[in-house]
């Protein structure tokens, strides 16, 4: 039987072969999450918060047919400029590397390479979730279900008010996966640090979230545990200032009947003309305090292991 085709970076490499923590970062955030050019400077200043924090960084994207887990400089550049990548999650992670083709991971996908790579904490900025009105479009993300299935802890700033966060803190919890939310009680909403929901569980240090990940191993269980990181207070943008942006975004993707994979990116892309780029200021800040965290719980993890 082949093995999975993966390629390391040099960095990567040289950290595996020499036992350092390493922290996976995802690239669909990269393709579809952010505008050139500030998806590839963010990526790397991302890159470079992981290092700061003690953790090798390995940025997971697909390129002819091989998962790459850590891309060099110009390969970041060339995802970053490159038009027409595929938005990859569980459902067509295999198809697309059978075909040779290019594509940037999802938290599903990425998820998925982390864990072939031996690979535990991988840090982002915002997960799928429940969409709004999924009574009716059944549009849940599939990051929910690999949270399920796949052992890696995941850190992001929370769900985004884009989606039900309800009713994505409850398909988490009928499937068994933790909610840690950190150094505070509510779940953090992405681009604010209140949600008016109290959090399933908090923990206020990295070791915490690090024994808590190993515990699950020891247990057996399957699956991963999702960290919601509040975004640092100087960058936030407060609920009632958000909220009715969002609302004007959702009826603009009603009315012009995106679906699907398209949801999302559709979304980030409106918010942040709306509010005339000030939501991927507060990203970009929010993905860096991810990085930093992931970073830590990654060294703790090392230390416990
Ligand atoms: N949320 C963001 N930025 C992103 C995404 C979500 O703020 O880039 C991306 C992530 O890769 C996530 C994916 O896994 O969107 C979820 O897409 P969907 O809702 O179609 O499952
Ligand atoms: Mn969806």
């Amino acid at each position: 039987m082949m093995t999975p085709p993966l390629t390391f970076s040099p960095e990567v490499t040289a950290a595996r072969a020499a036992g350092l923590p390493i922290v996976a970062l995802e690239s669909t955030i990269i393709t579809h999450g952010m505008p050139w050019p500030q998806n590839v400077e963010t990526a790397r200043r991302v890159e470079a918060e992981v290092r700061l924090s003690g953790a090798v960084p390995a940025t997971i994207a697909v390129m002819a047919g091989r998962i790459h887990i850590g891309l060099t400089d110009d390969q970041l550049v060339a995802l970053g400029q490159a038009t027409g990548v595929a938005k990859l999650s569980r459902a067509d992670l295999a198809a697309c590397l059978a075909m040779g083709g290019i594509g940037a991971t999802t938290v599903a996908a990425t998820m998925i390479c982390a864990q072939l790579a031996g690979i535990a904490v991988f840090a982002t900025g915002g997960i799928g979730g429940v969409h709004r009105g999924a009574e009716t479009s059944f549009d849940i993300s599939a990051d929910l279900l690999e949270l399920a299935a796949t052992p890696v802890t995941v850190v992001a700033a929370g769900a985004k008010a884009i989606l039900d966060i309800p009713k994505t803190l409850e398909v988490l919890e009928t499937h068994g996966v933790p909610v840690i939310a950190f150094g505070q009680d509510e779940v953090p909403a992405f681009w604010s640090r209140a949600s008016g929901l109290r959090a399933p569980l908090r923990m206020d240090t990295a070791a915490q979230i690090a024994a808590a990940h190993l515990m699950r191993g020891i247990l057996g269980l399957p699956g991963g545990q999702l960290v919601t990181n509040p975004i640092p207070p100087e960058a936030e943008i407060p609920r009632d200032e958000i909220v009715p942006v969002i609302e004007a975004a959702l009826a603009e993707a009603q009315a012009q009947g995106i679906s699907a994979k398209a949801v999302t990116p559709f979304l980030l892309q409106r918010i942040f003309e709306i509010t005339e780029g000030r939501s991927l200021a507060a990203n970009i800040a929010l993905v860096l305090n991810n990085a930093r965290l992931g970073a830590k719980i990654a060294v703790e993890i090392g230390r416990l292991a």
